[in-house]
């Protein structure tokens, strides 16, 4: 109970997914997988049951995850400390404590997420943290770089590590790289408030490969290499930088649905389930999981519902919102401010509406395990997923696969998530407009059987197919492919 919640999306997909699509035929190339944190086996057994029996089965013996033990020390590490756990090493470094704080909640979350969320208002630049963001990314790849062999890929995740690429190649590494960026890309009119958009530009352009969720993200980034370096990207998003080539490409993440719509249909019957299920009764739920972050839009969404409420009185005591939002990133202050915004809407709501024997919002600020949100999913009538801005968003995805294909729930999904390209056949809202969310939920909420199928039938069958190893599969195909 009252956990922060550490396992987020990033390190799921690379743990289940990435690792597992490393191809086993494939024996003179070994993959190295480059995220900020790497969870360690005893971790990842606490946050994800079955992980063990996934990578034995999937993973190829060779491959490397490398990356940020979770431990602060006296100093960076100047050595990575291996594991080798079921077939996969485990290279971690401990980061110094003076580093950590500037880089990690300092230029990371205070200056790279909000800009990349289009919050400027919200961005804290000072150079102190961008050294030490620099600083760490060239510890992470001095310690990477003996562990290297020539024809390892190495494949470089988000947003905080957009410069170790660059530090790579300063130090001789001339094997192919690739990036992907979880987050959404900026163009370049926003990109150039950070004073050092330039660098970050250019840090990319070390890499042979980067890869974003969506075309819209992609252009940004080329429309900025083209302002900022000068380059000249061709149709397919190759151009030239310091006499080499590099490609822009779009690779969408997905989950592994088949999974996940196993573990919606087990967890029904767990304890959980049936607690959630005895509390509802006959009412329907409206249901939000995510990180509890500002661009994921929940004093908007907590606007909504109120509205929903206050628009469609008939909802009033037949209907239950439910907005799981763990704490993360509590060290920033924003993370603070926002969560004491969302205990003042939630007590208005409340306040407002609740009757004697109906409390319409309930609002948790503590990670709930990953069977039981399945099982929450897929008892919701509504999934509620409506960022301000999102690079992909797969609580959309997660809300798709969970559902009971004969009697589907509705998503209502942000126009501004990534997931919004592709699932066209949920409701899709603005949500800045409180009126037209309230408007989306009502309907989803009367809308009759055979509309919540065909629309879940399309969605499903678009979320199995852009799943999580197609993702893997086309990111490390462009990195192995040197035109
Ligand atoms: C970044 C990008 C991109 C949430 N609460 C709990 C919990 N979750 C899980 C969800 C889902 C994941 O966390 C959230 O994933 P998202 O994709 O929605 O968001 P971010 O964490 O911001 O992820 C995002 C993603 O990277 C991948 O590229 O899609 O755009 O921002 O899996 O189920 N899981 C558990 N307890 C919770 O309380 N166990």
């Amino acid at each position: 109970m009252n956990q922060i919640f550490t396992d987020d999306a990033l390190t799921r997909s690379i743990r289940h997914n990435v690792l597992k699509a490393t191809p086993r035929s494939d024996v003179s190339t070994r993959t190295i997988i480059v995220s900020n944190r790497v969870p360690t086996p005893s971790e990842k057994a606490a946050t994800a049951g079955g992980l063990a029996v996934a990578l034995a089965d999937a993973v190829r013996p060779g491959t490397i995850w490398f990356g940020w033990s979770g431990k602060r020390a006296d100093e960076t590490s100047k050595v990575a400390n291996i594991t080798v756990h079921d077939d996969v090493t485990y290279a971690t470094i401990d980061i110094a404590e003076q580093d950590y704080y500037k880089f990690y909640a300092g230029f990371s979350n205070a200056a790279l997420w909000p800009l990349f969320h289009f919050r400027t208002g919200l961005l804290r630049f000072n150079r102190p943290d961008y050294e030490a963001y620099r600083t760490v990314n060239r510890a992470f790849a001095e310690a990477l770089v003996p562990l290297l062999k020539p024809d390892d890929l190495i494949w470089i995740h988000d947003y905080q590590l957009m410069t170790m690429a660059a530090e790579l190649r300063a130090l001789g590494v001339t094997n192919r790289i690739g990036f992907f960026l979880h987050i959404p890309f900026v163009p370049p009119a926003l990109l150039q408030v950070l004073p050092a958009a330039n660098e970050i530009v250019a840090g990319l352009s070390a890499c042979d490969v980067v890869g974003f969720q969506t075309a819209g993200d992609c252009k940004a980034f080329l429309d900025s290499a083209e302002l900022l370096l000068n380059a000249h990207p061709d149709a397919e998003g190759r151009y030239y930088h310091d006499n080499r080539m590099i490609h822009a490409v779009v690779t969408p993440i997905g989950i592994d649905a088949q999974k996940f719509s196993q573990l919606a249909r087990r967890a029904e019957v767990t304890a959980d389930a049936r607690r959630l299920r005895e509390s509802l009764g006959e009412r329907a739920l409206v249901l939000g999981v995510d990180r509890l972050d500002y661009s994921k839009g929940l004093p908007q969404r907590f606007d909504a519902f109120g509205r929903l409420l206050y628009t469609y009185p008939q909802h009033r005591r037949r209907v239950n919102f439910l907005q799981i939002a763990a704490r993360s990133r509590q060290e920033v202050g924003s993370y603070q401010t926002l969560r004491r915004e969302l205990d003042r809407k939630a007590g208005d709501i409340n306040g407002e509406f609740s009757d004697f024997d109906w409390v319409p919002l309930r609002y948790m600020t503590h990670a709930v395990r990953r069977s039981a949100i399945a099982g929450f999913y897929r008892r919701a009538q509504i999934g509620l997923v409506t960022p301000l801005r999102d690079g992909m968003n797969l609580v959309a995805k997660e809300y798709v696969a969970a559902q009971d294909e004969q009697d589907p729930g509705v998503l209502v999904l942000s126009r501004f998530a990534g997931a919004a390209d592709e699932l066209t056949e949920a409701l899709i809202v603005n949500p800045f407009d409180a009126d037209e969310v309230a408007e989306a939920i009502h309907l989803g909420l009367t809308m009759g059987l055979e509309e919540r199928r065909e629309r879940h039938e399309a969605l499903l069958a678009k979320v199995r197919y852009s799943n999580a190893s197609r993702y893997c599969e086309a990111f490390l195909g462009y990195l192995k492919d040197p035109n």
